[in-house]
């Protein structure tokens, strides 16, 4: 079997066939990890693995960092976390929703994620898609004088902050103590450079968990209007691809310090049953 890397279109995605995950070689590791930081997303389709087999794929790229939530870390394998809206147990199988608006995962947090991959079990016949932006298509598209404003800025990002204390998302006001000493403020670069391929990313995320604040040193109105400015840009079609996933047997696996992305999961109904598996590696301190 040898291993093939296959460029969809003029997206950011790369679809590998050809590579033997659970007797992966180094060869083809070495491969696989190219490809992922060329590309900034892989599609393996047509696997059949087990939990541990997938939890050893997360270790290859790095340190695994289970969910804050251990009830729906999946019952034999710690390190994977069970994201479906099933419940026909009588009880949730899986967190239901882990993101239907644009965010990078863990951005809020001292240390992001690197990598997240899913695997899929049970995929609906329609629906369930997932969408992706490039952070750093976006930000080679900006204008230079924008670069050079930009170039330097940082914010502060905290976990459901939101002026609007009456949004439903924010759950602000829900959270206890506990998880708010658990999510600190942190401070971000708008701009943040691949610690891996040097290329540089915009680095801020419209969703609400990503708790964007301001920018540090800038006047609140100043800092909001630059904010909305970035956002209307980055969320623009041409930087998107959006991913549907077929059927079950696919793994799917992004860079968070490069994409970002967005679950459909809030427009699926009750009927359409979707459940992966998923799993995220821990990142540095941009
Ligand atoms: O369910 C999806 O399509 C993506 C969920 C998500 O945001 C995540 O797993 O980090
Ligand atoms: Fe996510």
């Amino acid at each position: 079997m040898s291993i093939t890397v296959e460029r969809l279109g003029s997206s950011f995605v790369a679809e590998v066939h050809g590579v033997d995950i659970e007797n992966l070689s180094d060869a083809d590791w070495t491969v696989l990890h190219r490809a992922y930081l060329e590309n900034k997303i892989l599609v393996i389709p047509d696997q059949d693995l087990s939990v541990h087999a997938f939890a050893a794929l997360g270790a290859r790229f790095g340190e695994v960092v289970r969910h804050p939530v251990a009830k729906f870390a999946h019952p034999d394998e710690p390190d994977v976390m069970m994201l479906s809206n099933d419940t026909s147990y009588g009880k949730p199988v899986g967190v239901k929703d882990a993101g239907s608006f644009w965010h990078s995962d863990r951005s809020y947090m001292q240390r992001t994620s690197n990598e997240t991959m899913l695997y899929s079990v049970e995929i609906p016949d329609e629906g369930g898609d997932t969408y992706f932006a490039d952070l750093e298509a976006a930000y080679e598209d900006l204008p230079d004088a924008t670069k050079r404003r930009i170039g330097g800025l940082r914010y502060i990002s905290h976990y459901r902050w939101t002026k609007d204390r009456d949004d439903p998302e924010s759950r602000w006001s829900f959270m206890t103590p506990e998880e708010r000493a658990n999510t600190p403020p942190t401070d971000r670069p708008v701009v943040r450079i691949h610690p891996e391929t040097g290329r540089k990313a915009l680095f801020v995320f419209p969703g609400i968990t990503t708790g964007v604040k301001g920018i540090v040193g800038m006047e609140e109105a100043e800092s909001d209007a630059l904010l909305e400015d970035l956002y209307g840009h980055l969320t623009q079609d041409k930087f998107q691809y959006r991913f549907k996933w077929g059927g079950p047997g696919t793994v799917l696996i992004w860079d968070n310090r490069c994409v970002m992305h967005k679950a459909t999961t809030k427009q699926l109904s009750a009927d359409k049953i979707r459940t992966l598996y998923r799993i995220s590696t821990l990142g540095g301190v941009p």
